[in-house]
């Protein structure tokens, strides 16, 4: 049996990684509409040898529609996904819009797929860095118990969308032919002031929000104490752009209340689903955005028992954010649903 289905953004860089994804994980797509900006309709797109035409995102546009998938932008959710819903369309919604509300489960597969039965018609997929941290932390939290996570991340251009990926190859470019790179992007479109990314480190992710923080740096805070249902955790986050096409990581810092030793991290972790370890200094062994592009796990490496504390690890962690970050995040939500008999 196949599912109607919808993707929300469908021309941009979540919205197409989903279409490759139908394909390699054969989901039961029986029709798909593809949605996007009115800049967009009537432009064509290939999917499973056919040509579909995009439609402006409309109410209208989610008659017949089993299951949606939204990444066009938070307004776009706040302004279509709860109408969607109401017609008996389940809405997976790939922003930030719905996250923190307490009737909307925000789920990683691998982590808390229970929530999935309390949902009302619209399931949150996390951030990116927050999926990618919380599929590690899991595991760790079931075998010791965290006391504390500090993390900072190394985000990858391709989570601000296209047009970030545009601005880096355009600036390489312009530097290397010795052109003063011009910047429109980065860190925030909408904000005033943009710095080139190209050979340079942005320390700012998404909107300043209260104490300094960013609000991706929030985000990771808050939906990380939601999914693990851990209201009370310990953690904060220093969020920074750097000049890396695909794939985000991360320096994890845990304090657990049990002590783990390494190689008990290393057979924990490598028998975690979702998780692959890649950890072995003799051969100078760890994960690298570069190699890890295009991949579906989550990659843990330069596992080192952190000696400043009594039970404390360092961590190292990379994956592919728009897969296992977004899209891939997305369609295991739907998946688990089928699975479950909850769609
Ligand atoms: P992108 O490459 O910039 O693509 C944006 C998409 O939204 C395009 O398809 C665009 O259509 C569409 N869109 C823009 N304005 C619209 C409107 N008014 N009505 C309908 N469609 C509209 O961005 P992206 O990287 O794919 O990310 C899209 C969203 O996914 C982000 O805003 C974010 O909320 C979410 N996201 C989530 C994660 C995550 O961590 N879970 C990671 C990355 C992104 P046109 O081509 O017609 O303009
Ligand atoms: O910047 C990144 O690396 C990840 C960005 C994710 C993102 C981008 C624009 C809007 C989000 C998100 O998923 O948190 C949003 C949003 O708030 O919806």
């Amino acid at each position: 049996m196949g599912y109607n289905v919808a993707i929300v953004g469908a021309t941009g860089v979540v919205g197409q990684e989903l279409l490759t994804l139908f394909e390699q994980r054969k989901f039961p797509v029986d029709q798909l509409k593809l949605l996007a900006s009115a800049r967009s309709a009537g432009k064509t797109m290939e999917y499973g040898g056919r040509s579909i035409v995009i439609e402006e995102a409309t109410a209208e546009a989610f008659t017949g529609v089993d299951i949606a998938f939204f990444a066009a932008g938070g307004s776009v959710s706040a302004a279509l996904a709860p109408a969607a819903a109401e017609q008996g369309t389940v809405v997976i919604d790939n922003t930030s819009h719905f996250r923190l509300e307490p009737d909307v489960p925000l789920v990683i597969p691998e982590v808390n797929p229970d929530d999935l039965t309390w949902h009302k018609g619209i399931i949150a997929n996390p951030n990116c860095s927050t999926i990618i941290m919380a599929v590690v932390l899991a595991p760790i939290h079931q075998a010791a118990g965290l006391k504390r996570v500090v993390t900072s991340t190394y985000q990858a251009v391709s989570g601000a969308g296209a047009a970030a990926m545009t601005e880096l190859d355009r600036q390489v470019r312009e530097y290397l032919d010795g052109v003063q790179p011009t910047a429109q992007v980065l860190p925030v479109a909408s904000l005033p002031r943009h710095y080139q990314i190209a050979f340079n480190l942005i320390p700012q992710i998404d909107v300043f929000q209260e104490g300094g923080y960013t609000k991706e740096e929030w985000k990771m805070v808050k939906e990380t104490r939601k999914i693990l249902h851990l209201p009370e955790l310990a953690i904060t986050a220093t969020t920074v752009r750097v000049p890396v096409f695909r794939c985000h990581s991360l320096s994890v810092n845990i304090e657990t209340e049990k002590k783990l030793t390494v190689s008990e991290v290393r057979e924990l972790l490598a028998n975690s689903p979702g998780i692959s370890v890649i950890d072995d200094p003799e051969t100078q062994s760890y994960p690298m955005p570069a190699v890890l592009s295009g991949s579906d796990d989550v990659y843990v490496g330069r596992i080192r028992e952190d000696n400043s504390v009594t039970s404390g690890l360092n961590l190292w962690i990379v994956a592919d954010q728009i897969r296992k970050g977004a899209a891939l995040n997305s369609l295991q939500i739907a998946e688990e649903l089928i699975r479950r008999g909850l769609l």
